[in-house]
């Protein structure tokens, strides 16, 4: 079995870890105002190397299907085409929070952010390459190439036949209404609303129907959950419900402790879950203590996240502030992480301690 360098909270964190985060950049806490993160604001993951590829050369190919399409991007933009906000969240986002970590990207909590994708749904492109009867899985690989584990490997990974073909899966060419960038996984990437960001291939160059289930590094080593190595665990799949605050007042520098001046202030914040609608959002003003109702707007599309709202009189001295979700299921958010080998699913409520200033 897989095992991961683990790193204690004790330990600090390594230039290694450094090394990730410069590249693979946050989301500000404060683009939660915008319904719409503008791209270059959206959080970024990139396991291995941007490839930079010349769309004219681009074509997607299908393997293990009936026919043995080859789509061009004018191919593609020639099909029926939908444009849908959806909500990305990385499954290590909240990895730095843990007592022990994996040797990964270090994300605190900013790895999310909601997109207006458009592209072409995914199910009638499967069909017209006709699927094989017996096909279990659809892997998706990007062309990016790196070596995890002392192996090289395209960064691939599968879906269920079933989850592959629900409504609002699609190959998307434009991210915000423009084509998709470099490091967005341009020309061309894999949406699957309601999953965490492994499921949305980037560099998306080929598609292979499987007969049996997919065995790469992606599906079997990484993005389970394991509390032990030897055990198999489970695949990270849906986004687990999730809240987060714009961090309230005005930060100090380099600290970014978060100062807010005395009287009416107006929290808000976005909620999302991979499952089902948010039904509810409280937030805490004295630690967890006692929650009070915030209001939360519809949203705007079933697997993009929901503005919501409380206003707060703030009176001088020390605050501890904290959000909590509570999606259609019934499922909400713990008020500590639940501890994994992966780092993942983090979806603790957010705390914010302020000082407010008379
Ligand atoms: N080909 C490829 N696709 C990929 C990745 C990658 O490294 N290579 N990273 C995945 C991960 S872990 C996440 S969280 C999302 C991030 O998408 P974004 O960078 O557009 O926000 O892309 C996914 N798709
Ligand atoms: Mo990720």
């Amino acid at each position: 079995m897989h095992r991961s360098v683990q790193r204690h909270r004790d330990e600090g964190f390594g230039l290694d870890e450094l090394a990730q985060a410069a590249r693979n950049h946050g989301m500000p806490l404060e683009a939660l105002r915008s319904e719409i993160t503008p791209a270059g604001l959206h959080y970024l993951l990139i396991h291995y190397d941007v490839p930079f590829l010349d769309p004219a050369d681009w074509a997607l190919a299908f393997e293990g299907f009936d026919r043995p399409l080859r789509l061009t991007v004018d191919d593609l933009r020639a099909r029926p085409r939908v444009t849908v906000p959806v909500t990305l969240e990385c499954a290590g986002n909240g990895r730095a929070m843990f007592d022990t970590r994996p040797l990964s990207q270090p994300w605190l909590r900013e790895a999310v952010g909601t997109a207006a994708w458009t592209g072409t749904p995914l199910a009638p492109l499967l069909r017209d390459a006709g699927i094989p009867d017996g096909t279990v899985e659809v892997a998706f690989a990007g062309s990016d190439r790196g070596v995890e584990d002392g192996e090289e490997q395209a960064y691939e990974r599968a879906l269920s036949l079933e989850d592959a073909t629900r409504d609002g899966v699609m190959v998307a060419y434009e991210m915000n209404g423009q084509p998709l960038l470099p490091q967005h996984g341009a020309p061309a990437r894999l949406v699957v609303p309601g999953f965490y960001g492994m499921a949305h291939v980037k560099w998306l160059d080929r598609i292979s129907a499987l007969g049996l289930p997919f065995e790469g590094y992606q599906n079997i080593v990484a993005y389970r959950m394991r509390t032990d190595p030897d055990e198999t665990g489970t695949p990270l799949s849906r986004i687990r419900v999730k809240s987060l605050m714009v961090p309230p007042g005005v930060p100090t520098f380099p600290e970014r402790d978060r100062i807010v001046r005395a009287g009416h202030v107006r929290l808000e914040g976005r909620a999302w879950s991979g499952s089902a609608a948010i039904e509810r959002v409280q937030v805490s003003l004295d630690g967890c203590s006692s929650w009070h109702d915030a209001t939360v707007d519809l949203a705007p599309a079933p697997h993009a996240w929901q503005r919501w709202t409380f206003d707060w009189t703030a009176t001088p001295g020390p605050h501890d502030l904290a959000c909590r979700a509570t999606d259609a299921t019934g499922a909400t958010q713990p008020l500590e992480p639940e501890p994994n080998l992966g780092g993942y699913a983090n979806n603790a409520v957010h705390r914010v301690r302020v000082t407010v200033r008379g």
